[in-house]
């Protein structure tokens, strides 16, 4: 079905990604239940007033550095980034040379062939990930999320994987990496044992990160250390809920 919003509308944004996630469930890109993880998002992203929240800005700065810190560096794919970021992510692996692997939760090889596709027309030179390929898995984890590339997250230090579940988060923290994450819930199990939880809708973190890695490759190696270990997680969090009462704490005054 095809809808015309037009561009004056307040939420014409919102909705034409609503329409291209529902357009990229057709085309099996995104499963089903990433709608709903997606209103899920937007419900946060209300809280936030659809800006990127001031304490998201040190966590994209640390994310940034860990990234040009790592030695193997990885971008995870699923099917809501594929279907919303594509070019971004491709554009990220050129910028820090990280390879990208598709990694799906609804599992199929059919799905993984279609997001590989996708990214490959953004520009994407290999996409790790896809059917036998990935042969090793994280261990602890029951879904088929836990299989994984051995070429890609099985050997990388650092994975950035947004929009991701807790209990994967927490596979591959257990297994000694680094993960980076973009969750619009700061009270999500994903973004309270990530490494590092990017709070704010990956449409507009994928700009902001490509911007300051751009910004960071002209610093030393000590500055990114520097970064990161001026950055604690829970501490962002807790920044970032406050943010959020505070905003609420607001409106029930003035209700508006
Ligand atoms: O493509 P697949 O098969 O790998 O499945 C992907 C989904 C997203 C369906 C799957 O990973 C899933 O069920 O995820 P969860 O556990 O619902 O977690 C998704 C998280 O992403 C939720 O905490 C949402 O708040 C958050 N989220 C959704 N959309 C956005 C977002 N965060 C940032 N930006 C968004 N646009």
């Amino acid at each position: 079905m095809d809808i015309h919003v037009p561009k004056d509308h307040p939420r014409y944004q919102s909705i034409t990604i609503r329409e291209q996630l529902v357009d990229a469930v057709r085309q099996m890109i995104v499963a089903p239940a990433g709608l709903i993880a997606h209103g899920r998002g937007e419900a946060f992203d209300y809280l936030f007033g659809e800006q990127t929240p001031p304490p998201t800005f040190s966590a994209i700065t640390a994310a940034a550095s860990s990234l040009l810190l790592a030695r193997h560096p990885v971008l995870s794919v699923n099917g809501n980034l594929a279907a919303l970021c594509a070019k971004d992510v491709v554009a990220l692996s050129g910028l820090i040379g990280a390879p990208i692997e598709v990694n799906l939760f609804y599992r199929t090889l059919e799905r993984e062939q279609t997001i590989a596709k996708v990214l490959h027309d953004a520009g994407a030179e290999e996409v790790l990930g896809v059917g036998e390929a990935a042969s090793e898995t994280v261990p602890e984890i029951g879904s088929e999320r836990r299989r994984i590339d051995p070429r890609g997250i099985g050997v990388a230090d650092v994975v950035f994987v947004p929009l991701e579940d807790g209990d994967r988060t927490e596979g591959l923290i257990a297994m000694g990496k680094t993960v980076i994450t973009v969750d619009l819930n700061p009270l999500s199990r994903t973004a309270r044992r990530a490494s590092i939880t990017i709070v704010d809708n990956i449409i507009r973190v994928m700009p902001l990160l490509l911007k300051e890695i751009a910004r960071l490759q002209e610093e030393s190696k000590k500055m990114y250390e520097k970064f990161l270990n001026d950055f604690n997680n829970t501490e962002n969090l807790k920044a970032e809920l406050r943010f959020i009462a505070d905003r609420l704490n607001d409106f029930s005054f003035t209700g508006e």
